[in-house]
């Protein structure tokens, strides 16, 4: 029996034990979900207190109830610890650390690289391993293959297979979950690309093969660059429409009555998140090694940049138009987090609304209910302001930049001096109110 043939029996069986590198929004669904296919999956994560609660039974994830998890480690099928020599007892190995930009723009591998390191000093035959984190096309190749070759003298797709895998996790979102969500999959050879598909199809609902590594790395930049560049045309659209003196919202609305052909955006002050923004910066800065100058990625991220400007912009003309400067104005932000009714705030366009109405010296509060505090830019630790309607009445203007579900807009309307609607929260009652103006 082949090596490739053994390990395929080894997974089919579920007798091949797994290991999760990085243990964060994509690790741990993922771990659950390989320990509730049957296998024993050991989750390895440098950071001690994912490993305690982990051992616990608790899950530090919203994604993933500590029922799941105590029942898992309960029953012996997940396990965590911080060494990484425990790869050398495993056969199947899923990386999911984070691919961060730098602040230059480029990508920072360090978290991929030191992985990768730590992978290679216990490789061995009949291992099969799977990239799962958002990165170039060429990176499981150029970068992880030499090492993991390299290391114990193993050759790939011999006695060892090694595919890339994009994540799809959408923290908070209820219907599509790791176990239903199709999963791409494309290895360094053929046989690699069989033997992750045939892993990761024990445990996730739809499996899709692709001839590459690099076919899957590119189909995740796709995905997410397709979505980057839609919100900055719906954008760009706002900014035209409110030129023409036309009701962006409408015409968008309209738009979307068209049964087919056309994918409803909307517009907003910026782009927020650890995924959109930034995955797309990872195909065109590859593409700058190939003298390619990827111009939809560049303009669709210099528009959505500009959002937060535009925006402030537009606040000053309205508080103008109500004869009051923004210097001195009181200015209440509504909703911090990158989008709704969730509490992550990284990459927020609200962080950069504060921080210009602040430069333009006005006097800035927030309310986010899921984000107590936060740190601007320019290092300003602010809490969400305690009595949210008393804000709301003392505001010389307040900006909705996040519009939470939870929000009683009717309320805020009736109590507010003036809105700044940056995401048409207020629908029909905003339009056409001398209360309001909107992108
Ligand atoms: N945004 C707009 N207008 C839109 C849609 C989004 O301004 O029409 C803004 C949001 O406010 C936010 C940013 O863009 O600031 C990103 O929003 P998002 O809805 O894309 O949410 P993310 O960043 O959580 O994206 C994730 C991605 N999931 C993965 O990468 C696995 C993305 O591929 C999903 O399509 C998206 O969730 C989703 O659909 O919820």
């Amino acid at each position: 029996m082949s090596v490739k043939e053994k390990l395929i029996q080894q997974l089919q069986t579920k007798q091949a034990r797994v290991a999760i590198l990085g243990l964060g929004y994509v690790g741990l669904p993922l771990a659950v979900v390989f320990g509730e296919a049957g296998f024993v999956v050991t989750g390895i994560d440098p950071d001690a207190r994912k490993v305690e609660a982990l051992k616990q039974g608790r899950s530090y994830i919203q994604d993933v109830p500590t029922e799941k998890v105590a029942q898992l480690v309960q029953a012996g099928k997940l396990k965590a610890t911080t060494d990484f020599a425990a790869i050398k007892d495993v056969e199947a190995v899923s990386i999911c650390v984070p691919t961060p930009l730098r602040k230059t723009g480029d990508p920072d591998m360090s978290y991929i690289i030191s992985a990768t390191d730590e992978l290679a000093k216990y490789m061995h035959q009949g291992m099969v391993v799977v990239l799962e984190s958002t990165t170039y096309p060429g990176t499981t190749r150029e970068v992880m293959l030499p090492k993991l070759e390299q290391s114990q003298g193993l050759k790939v797709g011999k006695d060892f297979f090694l595919a890339f895998s994009p994540e799809r996790v959408d923290p908070g979102r209820e219907d599509w979950t790791t176990y239903n969500t199709p999963k791409v999959i494309g290895g360094i050879t053929e046989d690699c690309s069989e033997v992750a598909a045939a892993w990761y199809s024990q445990a996730l609902e739809t499996v899709f093969p692709v001839s590459s590594a690099e076919a899957a790395e590119m189909a995740k930049l796709l995905e997410n660059t397709f979505r980057m560049i839609n919100i900055g045309l719906v954008n760009e659209m706002a900014i035209m429409c409110e030129r023409l003196g036309v009701d962006v919202w409408e015409v968008i609305e309209a738009a979307a009555t068209k049964p087919f052909g056309f994918m409803k955006f909307t517009p907003g002050p910026g782009l927020g998140g650890h995924c959109i923004p930034i995955d797309p910066l990872y195909l065109s800065w590859k593409m700058k090694a190939f003298n390619y100058n990827a111009r939809f990625i560049e303009l669709a991220s210099e528009i959505n940049t500009n959002m937060p400007r535009y925006v402030v912009g537009r606040v000053m003309e309205a508080l103008n138009e109500r004869g009051l400067p923004l210097k001195g104005s009181k200015c209440l932000v509504l909703g911090a987090a990158y989008k709704p009714d969730i509490d992550d705030i990284r990459e927020s366009p609200a962080l950069d609304v504060i921080g210009l109405l602040e430069k333009k010296g006005a006097l800035v509060s927030y309310h986010d209910p899921y984000i107590s505090t936060l740190t601007t830019h320019e290092g300003k630790v602010m809490e969400s302001v305690p009595d949210l309607m008393q804000a709301v009445r003392e505001a010389d203007c307040v900006v909705i930049v996040t519009n939470h579900k939870v929000y009683d807009y009717p309320a805020i309307l009736k109590a507010a001096k003036f809105i700044f609607d940056s995401r048409n929260a207020l629908g029909k009652a905003g339009k056409a109110n001398p209360k309001v103006a909107r992108l």
